[in-house]
């Protein structure tokens, strides 16, 4: 392939699929493949190019599929081998790829490798995990320590996640030898890429206590292309939570990139006091956001590729933590033209593009592993439950969990039965329905967005340039390229913004949330506002 390589990523709208709760075909309350097939005209109709599927294989679900005991089958709560076949076709039958969730950090302790490692020391596959006599202090993501007794073979095993995710040691050449195969198998089957999970921890050195970007993760991204990626005309986007946005860049950059794209961190964690995690709330100060970005789309532009993200299976909804759901519909299309105008790859979450909302849950309605750890862990501590339960809804995983609100019938349509997880009560005024036919809605918002992206080359290769970098509610930013401009205003406040932008007077509205407000030395912003303002070479646009 080479030169002629056509990167059709970076001109793709992907929408990430969460298989659990996007729809239910055979009424046992959990989405499945025949769900998603039969909601494949919905994405086509939005405008969306690629569907990234979170884990569809085997597992015990302690962690909700991240968590595989066997790369090579489909779990049965989500259908068959044959459903799999099915929905690769029908998707590129409807002019879209599919990507798959790549979970190679770590297995489920259900894994066979994990049943034969734990056998005994001398097993072929005790290599293949982490072991030692003795825990040193690292701690799992989820809490706790990253160590757990296996009494059997009477050492420690290293995983990072729950305690039924055992680490890969990405230092044995066999396993690294056994996930290749498993990788080509996949893309043999006619998926056209991947989004892998935690990758920038498979090059750590556990004694030393380097984790993410370790002293093997370049070695090893480099044979992992080499050997299944290379070659094949197929995407790679790496969740690599622990990268600084100058190693995104690096590792992005190139004609031959390790990775296509990256999942970088540092936008989604300005909400959260430094040092000391997620559930230690702090206040968005927007002017960080702006030096996030700012520092991103320059780092990558030329030199690296973005992916563009608000929100994941991981993330709060993105309306009720960046935006405010008093202006609900405002602020969800303000948060999206703010990210969808930069340059790179847009990332739909679904439920986003309907404007779905966090979930105010008590303590047993939630499902996510994390966050009754975390309930647990802060009890303890003598936190009172008011504080711990601030922290879950603003935080919690769950948030973006819960089931997809097709229409107003009962379980917002997902399912016939009770869900695995309790439906967002809200559904009766928030649904894909009502969105859809409504033409203030979101949905339809997001659909005439991606066609601009498509209609103007400044979206993909403009370079940025950020207004007013002090400004506390105000996001403002040009794109320029030789012929054409962009200039993009977004309000996160909401009272009204005045400001002075009578340098872009002329440029034409071509998308707001409200009606256009004129570009003018006065400009007045009313609440959430957001536009797009174009000035080109093409006539028709600015006439
Ligand atoms: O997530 C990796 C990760 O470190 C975070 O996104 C983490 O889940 C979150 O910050 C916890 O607050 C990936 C998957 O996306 C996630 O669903 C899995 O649980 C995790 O890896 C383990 O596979
Ligand atoms: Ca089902």
């Amino acid at each position: 392939m080479g030169k002629n390589k056509v990167e059709w990523w970076k001109t793709a709208i992907i929408y990430q699929i969460y298989p659990l709760s996007f729809m239910d075909s055979n009424s046992d309350g959990i989405g499945d493949l025949q769900g998603i097939i039969s909601k494949l005209s919905y994405l086509k109709n939005l405008g969306i190019d690629v569907i990234w599927l979170s884990p569809v294989y085997q597992s015990p679900m302690d962690d909700n599929g991240y968590d595989i005991s066997d790369y090579l089958k489909i779990d049965p709560i989500f259908g068959t081998m044959k459903d799999m076949q099915e929905l690769i076709k029908q998707t590129h039958d409807f002019g879209m790829k599919i990507i798959m969730d790549l979970v190679v950090n770590h297995t489920s302790d259900e894994h066979p490798w994990f049943k034969f490692a734990k056998e005994s020391k001398n097993s072929p596959y005790r290599d293949f995990y982490i072991w030692n006599d003795q825990p040193n202090e690292i701690d799992s993501v989820f809490g706790g320590s990253a160590w757990t007794y296996e009494g059997q073979s009477e050492q420690y095993y290293f995983h990072l996640f729950s305690h039924k995710q055992p680490d890969l040691n990405w230092q044995n050449k066999k396993l690294r030898e056994e996930i290749y195969r498993i990788i080509n198998w996949w893309l043999d089957q006619g998926i056209d890429g991947f989004r892998l999970d935690v990758i920038d921890l498979i090059g750590k050195d556990v004694k030393s206590k380097m984790l993410s970007d370790g002293p093997f993760l370049i070695e090893y991204l480099n044979e992992l292309n080499q050997n299944c990626f290379a070659n094949r005309d197929v995407m790679t986007v790496g969740e690599m939570p622990g990268l600084s946005i100058e190693r995104a860049a690096e590792i992005t950059a190139g004609e031959h990139p390790l990775l296509n794209m990256v999942f970088q961190f540092t936008h989604i964690s300005l909400d959260e006091m430094p040092n000391l995690g997620k559930w230690a709330l702090k206040k968005l100060d927007l002017t960080e956001l702006k030096q996030v970005f700012n520092k991103m789309q320059h780092l990558m532009y030329r030199n690296g590729w973005n992916s563009l993200f608000l929100a994941n299976h991981d993330q709060p909804r993105a309306v009720s933590r960046f935006g405010d759901i008093n202006y609900r519909l405002e602020s969800s299309k303000m948060l999206y033209t703010m990210l969808y105008g930069m340059q790179g790859t847009p990332y739909v979450y679904q439920g986003e593009e309907i404007g779905m909302t966090g979930i105010d849950f008590e303590i047993n309605q939630y499902r996510d592993l994390e966050t009754l750890n975390i309930y647990e862990i802060l009890s303890k501590k003598k936190l009172s439950h008011d504080e711990i339960m601030k922290s879950i809804h603003m935080k919690s995983r769950d948030n973006s969990r819960t089931p997809f609100q097709w229409d107003d019938q009962p379980y917002a349509g997902f399912s016939k039965s009770k869900p695995w997880i309790d439906v967002n009560l809200n559904y009766i005024e928030i649904n894909a329905k009502k969105d859809i036919e409504d033409p203030n809605g979101v949905y339809l918002y997001f659909k005439k967005l991606f066609k601009l992206r498509k209609s103007f080359p400044v979206f993909e290769n403009g370079n940025f340039n950020l207004i007013d970098r002090n400004h506390p509610s105000l996001f403002i930013y040009e794109r320029k390229n030789e012929k054409e401009k962009l200039l993009i205003v977004s309000s996160f406040s909401n009272l009204v913004e005045r400001i002075d932008l009578s340098n872009y007077r002329g440029m034409k509205c071509i998308i707001s949330n409200q009606e256009c407000i004129e570009l003018s030395k006065d400009s007045q912003f009313p609440p959430f506002y957001t536009a797009i303002y174009y000035k080109g070479s093409d006539s028709s646009v600015n006439d």
